[in-house]
């Protein structure tokens, strides 16, 4: 892999910001697609953080410098991964649901879905069901994602699948769930359509549920 990428990933981890911006727009220079980029820096970075801070090796502050440091190479890369890669791969409407305020995960897979050329409608966190029920109605998505990073707050995502079954919503979108504590016999249980443990199965779970 290219000096390059390996210093973005490795600046990434370190959470410097301005490293990783001016090191993401030293490589489109060198010629490297968005694409790479993010994947072989940007998420490779992100992935070691995931795997130390699982190992206990990071702690939350270096987990949140790391995530900014993320957005900071995303904002280079988003005009050109918008206009460069896939032109529409669908649409989704995401949220961290009511009661739950963790977005690091929604975040990452919100860019990493956008990246994949997927148009996104954030909700934000702390979601009602309501407002869920709202955006798949006003917006029209052909996917709605749900993260909950609480065992606490795992029954909103029954919950909204509900709220949208009686709103006769729930056969014009798929549902795809995913958080630390959510798995795939969880979201069998709710009768979701699709689960993805991490950001880069949550792509691979929305592109085969677009067909
Ligand atoms: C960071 C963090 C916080 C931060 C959140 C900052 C933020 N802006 O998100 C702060 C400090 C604010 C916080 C607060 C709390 N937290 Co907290 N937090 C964490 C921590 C350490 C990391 C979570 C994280 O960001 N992981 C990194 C991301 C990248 O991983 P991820 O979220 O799992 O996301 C990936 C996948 O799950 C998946 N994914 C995620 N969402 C989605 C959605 C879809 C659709 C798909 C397909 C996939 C997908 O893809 C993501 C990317 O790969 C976890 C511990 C842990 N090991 O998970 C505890 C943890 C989740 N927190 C916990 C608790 C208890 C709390 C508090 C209640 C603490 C308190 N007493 O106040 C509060 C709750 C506040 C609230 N109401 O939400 C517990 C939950 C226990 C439980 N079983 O319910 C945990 C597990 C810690 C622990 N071991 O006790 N927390």
């Amino acid at each position: 892999m290219s000096e390059i990428l390996q210093k973005i990933a490795s600046n990434l981890y370190k959470g410097d910001r301005e490293a990783v911006a001016e090191l993401a727009q030293e490589a489109l220079d060198q010629g490297l697609s968005p694409g790479e980029i993010l994947a072989d820096g940007l998420m490779a970075g992100m992935d070691r953080v995931g795997r130390d801070f699982k190992a206990g090796d990071l702690y939350v502050p270096e987990v949140l410098l790391a995530a900014r440091a993320m957005h900071a190479g995303m904002d280079v890369l988003k005009p050109l991964l918008s206009e460069a890669e896939v032109p529409s791969a669908g649409k989704i409407v995401i949220g961290t649901v009511k009661g739950d305020l963790h977005d690091i995960g929604k975040n990452l897979v919100a860019m990493m879905m956008e990246g994949a050329g997927f148009e996104i409608v954030d909700l934000g966190t702390g979601v009602p069901p309501e407002q869920f029920v709202e955006a798949v109605e006003g917006e029209k998505p052909d996917l709605l994602g749900m993260s909950a990073l609480l065992t606490t707050t795992m029954p909103m995502m029954r919950t909204t699948i509900e709220a949208l079954e009686q709103a006769g919503l729930r056969d014009r979108v798929k549902v795809i769930v995913g958080g630390a504590p959510v798995t795939q016999t969880w979201a069998d249980e709710i009768g979701a359509d699709g689960f993805g443990s991490d950001a880069a199965s949550a792509v691979d779970v929305a592109r085969s549920l677009m067909g």
